[in-house]
Parts: structure tokens; C-alpha cells; sequence
């Protein structure tokens, strides 16, 4: 499945064939039996997945875009995983939940609002063009939000906190738009 937006690239970002490295603090170490992703906050009951669960979830290919704010575009990445979509279906949310704010190994932080998250083009992924993820892109798991600047799509992801009212994560604390979206070029919060 592809999913692009027009224009194909958002103003002001420039196209590069490289693949970026980019994140803060260092690559959290992965342990594949202590690894579990957790799903909690709004939640009738909390869902927890280990590695080996995870899995076996059914697995989706998709093809996007990545727009990093530092204006480095990164086009036809194709990812493999599970939608969020997947997950959802299997978390039974409080009528409350309306944001979400992921949790990375490490402590780092992104919020979204639930329905930017429940689209069919978002996943956690874990391989990319066809190779398991690296591990400084995100090994075992990364999240992948197309509409959205990249500081969103969060790697090592940990947790999926579901939240009645917004809570800014690491970026957004520090002066990052709220909302990110590459289009309107929402970069950084009005001083
Ligand atoms: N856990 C975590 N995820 C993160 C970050 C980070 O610092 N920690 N940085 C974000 C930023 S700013 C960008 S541009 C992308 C970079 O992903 P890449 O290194 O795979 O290109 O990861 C995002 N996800
Ligand atoms: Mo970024």
C-alpha cells in the first residue's frame, strides 16, 4: 500500500537518498525476553505484548514518506509491521481516550492526537525494505507516522499511553509544534 500526500514533498524540506540517523541519548540495548509493548492509561484493561507475541500479530507492508524538521525528506520507505489499526482492535479504549502519548525505551516521548494514529498508513515497524530494522533506526520496534514530522515516529517504542487530555512529549516540552504536520509546515511553537 502507498500513501503520499500532494505536494509530494512539503515546503521547505530537501529530498535526500541517505537514510539519516538521527535521535537523543544512545541506542537503548534490546533483551528479546524482558522486551514488552504495553498499551495502558484509557484502557478497560491494559494489553501487554512480549517480542515473540508481538510477532506473531499479523504483518502489513507499507510505503511512505518520512519529512524529519531539520528538512531532510526521505522518500518511498518501504516498512514492514503491524498496523496500529491491528492494535487497536485488540485494546478495549474508555470512551475518555482522545490523545496518545508514546513512550520509547529511554524515557523519550511523543503525543498525537488518536485519530491521526487511527489511519490506515500507521504502523509499528519493525523491518525496513525488507531487513530487520537497524538498531539505531528503531530495533525491535518504531513507530511510522507519515503525516507527520519524524521527531513523532517514535523508535525503540515501549508503551502506547492513551490519554483524555493532550500531554506534550519530548520535543513538543521543548519548543517542537504540537502538532508537526509537514504540509503546513508546523515546525516549531510560536515563542
Ligand atoms: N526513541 C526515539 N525516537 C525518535 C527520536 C529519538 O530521539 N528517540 N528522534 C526522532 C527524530 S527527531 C527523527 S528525525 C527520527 C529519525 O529516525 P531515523 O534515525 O530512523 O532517521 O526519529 C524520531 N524518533
Ligand atoms: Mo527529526
Amino acid at each position: 500500500m502507498r500513501h503520499f500526500r500532494e505536494p509530494r514533498v512539503p515546503p521547505g524540506q530537501v529530498v535526500t537518498s541517505k537514510f539519516p540517523v538521527l535521535h537523543y541519548g544512545a541506542v537503548p540495548p534490546f533483551d528479546r525476553l524482558a522486551w514488552r509493548l504495553r498499551a495502558f492509561g484509557e484502557v478497560e484493561e491494559m494489553v501487554e505484548w512480549s517480542f515473540d507475541g508481538f510477532m506473531r500479530l499479523p504483518k502489513v507492508e507499507m510505503i511512505s514518506d518520512a519529512h524529519c524538521v531539520t528538512r531532510w525528506s526521505k522518500l518511498d520507505n518501504r516498512w514492514e509491521g503491524v498496523a496500529f489499526r491491528e492494535i487497536l482492535a485488540r485494546i478495549k479504549l474508555r470512551p475518555e481516550a482522545r490523545f496518545v502519548l508514546v513512550h520509547a525505551d529511554g524515557g523519550y516521548t511523543a503525543n498525537l492526537p488518536l485519530d491521526v494514529l487511527d489511519d490506515e498508513n500507521v504502523l509499528f515497524a519493525h523491518k525496513y525494505d525488507g531487513k530487520d530494522i537497524t538498531p539505531d533506526h528503531g530495533w525491535p520496534l518504531r513507530l511510522v507516522v507519515p503525516k507527520r514530522y519524524f521527531w513523532k515516529s517514535v523508535k525503540w517504542v515501549r508503551g502506547i499511553e492513551f490519554i483524555a487530555q493532550d500531554r506534550p512529549g519530548f520535543w513538543e516540552m521543548r519548543g517542537y509544534h504540537n502538532d508537526g504536520d509537514p504540509w503546513k509546515e508546523q515546525r516549531y511553537s510560536e515563542e
